[in-house]
């Protein structure tokens, strides 16, 4: 005849009654033989005697302090932005009892360069390598992932022995009530990234002079130039004949260069501290400026123009000289076209020449060839001079070199 079911849930409630009521019964020795202790192990071959009522001693304690972990050295060290720049590590880290446990102690390894921490860990013993890292890499959005080693300690004597399980099966309830794990919960841990690469300058956007490319001449004194690197985050140092210059990864203007030839060097570093091999450099001349010898020149300021100004004079045989040493060739930034006036110009010991300043149409700071580098050189000063009556000569900045 079934049971029903009402009082098969009464029977099932009456065990469960007996158990609640037995229970306090069968946990009493063991909790009052549960001090803690350093080892785990139940005394060899010894009787729990005299037996305790009501059932048995507990013959085995449980450790409840495991070994504490200490990460000792890494080598090498990351620098203060937490890169190192070779793709090797090692790592050194010891264990010690805070009490006077004298188990073994082993310890166990993790190391990962994924967002989530593995579920395992590894046997390891100190020093620990890791080789033929690879560099960290920026993800999209910028994000990096490091690469974290963990290390525990852990009691080796213990750490295999279940506390709770009675060692003797005749007085099979002597547990401890607690088996407290042996194992460090709170790991030695240290996270770094790796930039093994060594970064390379790059300068866009040099200056191009169709007349001399090998060394030209910028038509400004603040060139805009596209600084970069092969790297992100990289830092920056630039100088212009060993004089620094603030820059950037980006358009960089570098502003009110006096006049001359001159190169630029560019250096990058990136976190790790590797720097580029050698500099980018770009060398150019930069014109200068011309300013007015007298009346006869009037300076009309225009930030169109080299410096933010220009030269003007119509009246005849106007003149300007400018002085240079070892000279050979000479350019003038100047107005062209056909409602030009007439200028020529003359070097020491040398003849008036023409400088041609005409042209189909009118162009301002026309880039105007007056000697080129295949000629004689002289020292001292060149004179130009106005042959015309009326018609403007407008003259804005001059190379010698
Ligand atoms: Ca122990
Ligand atoms: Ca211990
Ligand atoms: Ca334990
Ligand atoms: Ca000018």
């Amino acid at each position: 005849m079934p049971v029903p079911s009402s009082a098969r849930r009464a029977a099932t409630l009456s065990v469960a009654a007996l158990v609640g009521a037995l229970l306090p019964v069968l946990a009493a020795p063991a909790a009052t033989a549960d001090p803690g202790c350093l080892t785990e192990v139940a005394p060899p071959g010894e009787l729990p005697l005299p037996l305790p009522s009501p059932i048995g001693p507990g013959d085995r304690c449980d450790d409840s302090v495991p070994p504490e972990t200490s990460l000792d050295s890494v080598t090498p060290t990351p620098n203060g932005l937490g890169f190192v720049a070779q793709d090797s590590i090692t790592l050194t880290f010891t264990g010690k009892h805070p009490d006077a446990d004298a188990d073994p102690i082993g310890f166990e390894c993790q190391f990962f360069n994924t967002p989530e921490a593995p579920a395992d860990w590894q046997k390891c013993t100190s020093p620990v390598t890791y080789t033929d890292l690879e560099d960290t890499r920026r993800e999209l959005g910028g994000k990096e992932t490091p690469y974290t080693f963990r290390v525990r300690a852990f009691d080796a004597a213990d750490r295999p022995i279940d506390a709770t399980s009675p060692s003797n099966p005749l007085f099979g309830t002597g547990g401890a009530a607690t088996d407290v794990p042996d194992i460090d919960q709170t790991p030695a841990e240290t996270s770094f990234k790796v930039d093994t690469l060594t970064p390379v300058a790059r300068i866009f956007n040099e200056p191009f002079d169709p007349e001399t490319p090998e060394l030209p001449m910028l038509t400004t004194d603040s060139p805009r130039l596209r600084i970069t690197g092969s790297e992100s985050a990289l830092t920056f140092a630039c100088d212009i004949d060993g004089r620094e210059m603030p820059c950037s990864d980006d358009n960089v203007v570098f502003h009110d260069l006096g006049p001359g030839t001159q190169t630029l060097s560019v250096s990058v570093s990136d976190r790790a501290g590797n720097t580029s091999a050698k500099p980018a450099t770009t060398t150019f001349t930069v014109p200068e400026n011309l300013v007015s010898p007298g009346r006869r020149w009037k300076t009309r300021s225009s930030d169109k123009y080299f410096a933010g100004d220009y030269l003007e004079a119509t009246r005849y045989k106007s003149k300007i000289s400018v002085e240079g040493t070892d000279v050979r060739e000479v350019r003038l930034l100047a107005t062209t076209g056909p409602d030009t006036g007439k200028l020529k110009f003359k070097t020491p010991g040398g003849v008036w020449r023409k400088v041609k300043l005409g042209g189909k149409r009118t162009q301002r700071s026309a880039v105007v060839i007056v000697r080129n580098a295949q000629s004689g050189s002289f020292s001292g000063p060149i004179t130009f001079r106005v042959m015309s009556r009326g018609k403007p000569v407008q003259l804005d900045a001059i190379m010698l070199r």
